[in-house]
């Protein structure tokens, strides 16, 4: 099945037709995998490259997200096939200062259907929130940023963890665009994931 107006109308902003292409497209037996990754994915790829060359503004991208997320709504149940065993208790959110949620979305979508307890601490969290979360049981710490501008929230974070006295009970993973494993380690995460299925692998390691 051609997934091509799928990936037209996340550009274009129209969630409706986003909602039906993406029903057929499960009806007709597309793997989930495939549409998040082909249309869905690659639509948001090209709403980034039209803002970095000035024919999309920020209203055009927030459209195109919202249309994203109504696609993204229908897959849950198909990515989220849920493990029996409980995997860990994982705090996840996006950094201080940043509003992106999409790929943290994904992700914690991702990790509960591996099985994790998730507390989705949702955007814009602060440090203190994070040690917050520890506090009261999480075991994993995942945080996502979008803008090199708020990548510095996570080792502020880290700091916030050990100044708490709680770095050493809890694993702390990182991602997000501009997020690389040197950036992870740099920081003292333990952790770097590139993307949604990846993060799951790397949490049940950092957990088992
Ligand atoms: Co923003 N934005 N945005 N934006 N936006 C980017 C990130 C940008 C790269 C666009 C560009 O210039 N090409 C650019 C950042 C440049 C930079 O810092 N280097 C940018 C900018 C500049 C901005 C504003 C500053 C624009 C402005 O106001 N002038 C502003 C900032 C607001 C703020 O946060 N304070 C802004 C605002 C917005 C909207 C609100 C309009 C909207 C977000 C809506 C929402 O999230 N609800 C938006 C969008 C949609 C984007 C783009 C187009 C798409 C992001 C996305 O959802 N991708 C983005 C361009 C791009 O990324 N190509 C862009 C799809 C998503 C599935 O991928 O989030 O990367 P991603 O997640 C992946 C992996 O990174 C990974 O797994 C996910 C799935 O595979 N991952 C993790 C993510 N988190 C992880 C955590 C993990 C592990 C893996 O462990 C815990």
């Amino acid at each position: 099945m051609d997934l091509k107006p799928i990936y037209k109308n996340v550009i274009e902003g129209q969630a409706d037709a986003v909602e039906s292409g993406v029903k057929a497209a499960l009806a007709a037996g597309v793997d989930a995998g495939v549409i998040l990754n082909e249309a869905l994915i690659a639509a948001m790829d090209e709403v980034g490259n039209r803002f970095e060359d000035g024919d999309f503004f920020v209203p055009e991208m927030l459209i195109a997200a919202r249309a994203m997320q109504a696609g993204l709504a229908l897959l849950k149940p198909h990515l989220t096939a849920i493990d029996v065993q409980a995997a860990g208790k994982i705090a996840i959110g996006t950094v201080k200062g940043d509003l992106h949620d999409i790929g943290k979305n994904l992700v914690a979508m991702m990790l509960e259907g591996a099985g994790f307890e998730i507390v989705d601490l949702g955007v814009d969290v602060t440090p203190e929130a994070f040690v917050k979360a520890v506090q009261e049981g999480a075991n994993l710490i995942g945080m996502s940023a979008l803008l090199t501008t708020t990548m510095s929230n996570m080792s502020a974070t880290i700091e916030a963890l050990k100044a708490a006295g709680l770095r050493e009970q809890v694993k702390v993973m990182v991602g997000g665009a501009p997020v690389t494993e040197e950036f992870a380690r740099s920081i003292g995460a333990d952790a770097f994931a590139p993307d949604a299925s990846s993060a799951t692998r790397v949490a049940r390691q950092l957990v088992a």
